[in-house]
C-alpha cells in the first residue's frame, strides 16, 4: 500500500539519459543537483553508508590500525558516546560468530595488527544513533508537511483525502506537537505553530470538549511547552483552559462529568449516561496540580485530589483492580465487575504512581494504591501463552478470565519500569521486562509489523500462534504505548535490542502508514500488508506520542528530558517533578 513513499525513502538514481551532452562539467553539475533534490534522510543515509566504509576501510588498513590503537580522538560529545555502555552482538546479531568483540588480544599478533571492534562499534553505534534520530526528524516534518497543507489550525489532518477533522476546534494536533518539535529541534516548525498559539488560538469558543481528553493534550502540552522553553505566553494559555474546565467538577459528588463548554461555562456527563469514566477523572491529576502549583491557586489541585481520595476509599474494588466507570451523582463505582488495563481504566494505574512521584514520594495513599493494584494484576490478569509462554495481561469479567489484551495495556511496562527506577520492587522490573517482550510480540507476529488494537492470545495446548486478531480489531491507530515503554526500558536497561525493536517498528509505520502528499494515517488491517486500507486520519498522539517517544527511545543522552527530572503525562507531555521542598 502506498508504495510512492517509498520514494522519499528509496529512489536514487544517478544514470542519465543519453541524449545530453556528456561533458564532465555538466555531469558534475547533474550530480550536485541531484544531490541537492534528495530528501534530508536520504542524504544522511548516503553520508551515513559512506562513513561506515571509510571506517571499516580504516579498520582493515594494517597501516592505520596502527595509529589507531590506544584511544579513538574525536570531538568532546564524540568521546562522551564512546563511553556508552552497549550491548553490541545483540544488536548486530553477531553472537555466535567468531568475533573478538571484546579483543582480549590487545596489540599485534606475529606482526599484523589486530582490529579493534571495541573501539570501533562505539563509532558506528554512534552513527546509527544519529541516523535514526535523523528518520524520526524526517518522519515528524513529513507528517507536519501533510497537517501544515490541508490541516493547519484544525484538530487533525486527514491524509487520504488531504482535508481535516475537527473534535473541539482548538488545533488539536498543533498543540499536542509543540514540545515534540522542541524537543526534536525543529525550530522553524516550533515557531511558526508558536505565532499560532499566540495569534490566533482562542478558548472563549461555545464548544463542548471531553475534560480529560483536554487536560492531557492541550492543557499538558501548553505546561510542558512552557516548562521546556520559559516562554510566559504557553502559560497564560494554559492557565485560560485550566480555569475554563473547572465546571467540569461542579458535580453532586465532585467527581467530574465528562464534558465541559469552555465558552459557557458549563458541565454535562454524556447523553445517555450519568456516568463518567474512572481513567478519565483519575488521569487529570499530574496537570491541575502543576497548573496549581505555578498559579499559587490550590483550587486546581483541590478538585483534582478530591477525586483521587474518594476512589482511594470506594468499595467494589477488586484486589486494588477498579471497574471502569464511576458516577457524577453519588460517586459510586458502577458497572461492576469488570477489571481491565486497557480502554477507561489504563491511566488510573499509570497516574497512581506518577502522582506519587511528581509529588516528591510522600503521598503514600497514591502508593499503597498502586503497589495494591499491581498484586492484583498479577494475582487476576496475569497468564502465559502458547506456544512461546508470553506473558500478558488478560481482563476479568464477573469472574470469568479472558485473554483479551488492548494495545493500551503496552504502557504498562514502562511504568512498572519507572516505578522499579524508583525503588519500588525488583519484581516488577521483571515483570516489564516479560511484558515488553510481549507487546513488541504483538508487532513482530502480526503480517505488516504493526500491532492490531486487540489482541486474544492463545492458552490452549497444540496452539500454533500465540495471537489472534478478531476481525474488528485489525486497526492500528498509529498508538504510542508499545514505543514509550520501550523507551522506558531502554533509559533504565541501556540493553540496545529496545532500540532496535523500535526501529523496526517505525520502518513498518512507514512501510504502511505513510501517505505521499505528506502525514501518516491509521489502517484497517494489521494482517493484509496488500492491503491495509487506510483509514483517513492522523491522530494527534502520532505527533504528541508516538514520534516524540521515538526519537527519546534513540537517544542515547539520559539527560535529554531526564527521568530524574520530569515526569510525562499519559499523553507524553514532560512535566517536572517538583522539588523536595514543596
Ligand atoms: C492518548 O491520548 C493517551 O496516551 C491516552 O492515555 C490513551 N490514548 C491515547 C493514545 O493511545
Amino acid at each position: 500500500m502506498l508504495p510512492p513513499s517509498r520514494r522519499d525513502f528509496v529512489s536514487l538514481t544517478l544514470s542519465e539519459s543519453g541524449s545530453y551532452t556528456n561533458s564532465k562539467q555538466w555531469r558534475r553539475q547533474s550530480c550536485w543537483r541531484k544531490w541537492k533534490q534528495l530528501s534530508r534522510l536520504q542524504r544522511s543515509l548516503i553520508l551515513f553508508t559512506l562513513m561506515l566504509l571509510l571506517v571499516c576501510g580504516i579498520a582493515t588498513s594494517p597501516t592505520l590500525i596502527g595509529h589507531w590503537r590506544g584511544e579513538i580522538r574525536g570531538p568532546p560529545v564524540l568521546q562522551n558516546r564512546l563511553q556508552t555502555k552497549t550491548n553490541v552482538s545483540g544488536l548486530l546479531g553477531v553472537e555466535n560468530q567468531g568475533l573478538d568483540l571484546k579483543n582480549e588480544n590487545k596489540g599485534s599478533e606475529g606482526g599484523k595488527p589486530i582490529i579493534r571492534f571495541d573501539q570501533m562499534f562505539p563509532v558506528f553505534l554512534f552513527l546509527l544513533a544519529e541516523s535514526r534520530l535523523e528518520a524520526v526528524r524526517e518522519a515528524f516534518r513529513h507528517a507536519w508537511k501533510g497537517y501544515k497543507n490541508f490541516a493547519w489550525g484544525h484538530d487533525e489532518l486527514k491524509p487520504i483525502s488531504n482535508s481535516y477533522g475537527e473534535w473541539f476546534g482548538l488545533g488539536l494536533t498543533l498543540i499536542d506537537a509543540l514540545d515534540t518539535m522542541w524537543i526534536l529541534g525543529l525550530k522553524e516548525e516550533f515557531a511558526e505553530a508558536r505565532e499560532w498559539v499566540a495569534r490566533e488560538l482562542s478558548f472563549n469558543k461555545n464548544v463542548d470538549v471531553n475534560l480529560f481528553e483536554s487536560t492531557i493534550r492541550i492543557l499538558g502540552g501548553l505546561l510542558s511547552t512552557y516548562h521546556l522553553t520559559g516562554d510566559s505566553m504557553f502559560l497564560e494559555k494554559a492557565k485560560d483552559i485550566g480555569s475554563r474546565l473547572m465546571p467540569a467538577f461542579n458535580t453532586a459528588s465532585k467527581i467530574p462529568y465528562s464534558d465541559v463548554n469552555i465558552g459557557k461555562g458549563t458541565a454535562h456527563p454524556p447523553q445517555w449516561t450519568s456516568d463518567s469514566t474512572v481513567a478519565e477523572v483519575t488521569s487529570i491529576q499530574l496537570e491541575f496540580r502543576e497548573l496549581s502549583r505555578l498559579t499559587g491557586d490550590p483550587k486546581y489541585k483541590l478538585a483534582v485530589m478530591e477525586v483521587m481520595k474518594q476512589v482511594h476509599k470506594l468499595d467494589g474494588k477488586q484486589d486494588g483492580l477498579v471497574p471502569m466507570f464511576i458516577n457524577t451523582h453519588n460517586g459510586l463505582f458502577t458497572h461492576q465487575g469488570i477489571y481491565t488495563l486497557g480502554a477507561r481504566a489504563d491511566s488510573y494505574y499509570e497516574y497512581l504512581l506518577k502522582q506519587w512521584i511528581q509529588g516528591g514520594k510522600t503521598e503514600n495513599e497514591l502508593l499503597d494504591d498502586y503497589l495494591l493494584a499491581v498484586e492484583g494484576v498479577k494475582k487476576n490478569l496475569l497468564k502465559k501463552s502458547t506456544p512461546s509462554d508470553l506473558t500478558f495481561v488478560g481482563e476479568l469479567s464477573h469472574g470469568h478470565f479472558s485473554p483479551k489484551m488492548d494495545h493500551l495495556v503496552c504502557f504498562l511496562p514502562g511504568t512498572l519500569a519507572l516505578g522499579a527506577h524508583y525503588g519500588l520492587p525488583t519484581d516488577h522490573m521483571e515483570l516489564a521486562k516479560q511484558l515488553m517482550e510481549t507487546c513488541y510480540q504483538m508487532y513482530a507476529q502480526m503480517e505488516t509489523g504493526l500491532s492490531p488494537e486487540i489482541a486474544h492470545f492463545n492458552m490452549h495446548e497444540g496452539s500454533t500462534q500465540d495471537v489472534d486478531v478478531k476481525i474488528a480489531d485489525r486497526h492500528n491507530l498509529l498508538r504510542p504505548e508499545t514505543v514509550e515503554s520501550l523507551f522506558y526500558m531502554y533509559r533504565f536497561t541501556e540493553d540496545k535490542k529496545y532500540q532496535q525493536w523500535g526501529w523496526e517498528i517505525l520502518q513498518n509505520f512507514n512501510k504502511y502508514t505513510r501517505v505521499p502528499t505528506g502525514g501518516y494515517t491509521s489502517i484497517n488491517n494489521v494482517r493484509d500488508p496488500a492491503n491495509p486500507n487506510p483509514r483517513d486520519k492522523m491522530e494527534s498522539f502520532f505527533l504528541g506520542e508516538t514520534l516524540k517517544y521515538f526519537y527519546l527511545l534513540f537517544s542515547n543522552d539520559p539527560n535529554l528530558i531526564s527521568l530524574d527530572k520530569y515526569i510525562f503525562n499519559t499523553e507524553a507531555h514532560p512535566l517536572p517533578i517538583w522539588p523536595q521542598a514543596e
